[in-house]
């Protein structure tokens, strides 16, 4: 589904209710989607803004990466255009046999901004614990010359070293081999500076504790069969949600809301 405002334009796919692409009208695109993604039934789109829920990468009691979110089919239910000429997308995910009791809804604001929150609540008896992550890819111009801000200080788990604990000490998080760092603990908004497109890109988000950063670099870049060999010189994911330690805990009839809100500026 096409959505386009004065300001940009987007598209969803109900599979996944991935958001593939986002474009502010004379700007780069700001979701980078892989050339090589596959777009079939059962496979995660590479790229834009992949749901991780209800678990983060591969746990060893569950079946798959990253739970099946992001590979289920979704319900469009409601489609709302302000008069301001933003655009509001409400999808749901149907009922899952893995999940029972648990009602999980999906909103998507395109204006010259770009929104995306989900929304679970527990209606079941039992209280509900849950991995929830807005996987986004990001297009940057050049890898080399881009740095990720508002970090510094930060306790992180490196995945390249079995989540081994680590602190930021950098203001900004460059990249000169492969990233793969949950950061915990940490509300605050990043930055992506690219001094290629001369374009900072700013990551809000709202009750989420954990910011991801993953590069796959140039190893597995090549191992990825749905993903361009070069393409980890135009990307960077920046990722939203409460993850490992930061996993949510959700009591019978409570609701979990995470929202992200990707922003833009050039020059
Ligand atoms: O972004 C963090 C991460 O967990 C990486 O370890 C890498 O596996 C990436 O997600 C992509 O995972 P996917 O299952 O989409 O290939």
């Amino acid at each position: 589904m096409e959505v386009t405002t004065p300001w940009s334009r987007a598209e969803i796919y109900f599979h996944g209710a991935h958001v593939t692409q986002f474009q502010k009208h004379g700007e780069p695109p700001l979701l980078f989607l892989s050339q090589c993604s596959r777009f079939e039934a059962g496979a995660p789109i590479r790229g834009g803004i992949p749901i991780i829920f209800p678990w983060f990468g591969k746990p060893a009691d569950k079946a798959g990466q990253h739970g099946f979110a992001r590979v289920r089919e979704w319900e469009l239910k409601e489609v709302v255009s302000p008069a301001d000429g933003s655009v509001i997308l409400r999808l749901s995910l149907p009922q899952q046999p893995e999940l029972p009791g648990c009602v999980v809804e999906y909103v998507v604001g395109v204006s010259n901004v770009l929104s995306a929150e989900l929304i679970v609540t527990n209606k079941s008896d039992q209280q509900l614990k849950f991995e929830n992550c807005l996987h986004t890819y990001l297009t940057i111009g050049d890898i080399s010359a881009v740095s990720v801000t508002g970090l510094k200080g930060v306790d992180y788990l490196d995945s390249l070293e079995g989540r081994q604990r680590k602190t930021e000490s950098d203001d900004g998080v460059g990249f000169t081999g492969e990233v793969d760092r949950i950061y915990i603990n940490t509300p605050q908004a990043v930055e992506i500076r690219d001094e290629s497109l001369r374009r900072v890109i700013n990551v809000e988000k709202e009750h989420s504790l954990s910011t991801v950063v993953w590069n796959p670099w140039i190893a597995k870049a090549k191992a990825m069969s749905d993903y361009g060999d070069d393409e980890y010189q135009r990307m960077v994911c920046v990722e939203s949600g409460n993850v490992a330690v930061n996993e949510v805990t959700l009591p019978p009839g409570e609701t979990s809301r995470l929202k992200v809100k990707l922003s833009s500026a050039t020059g």
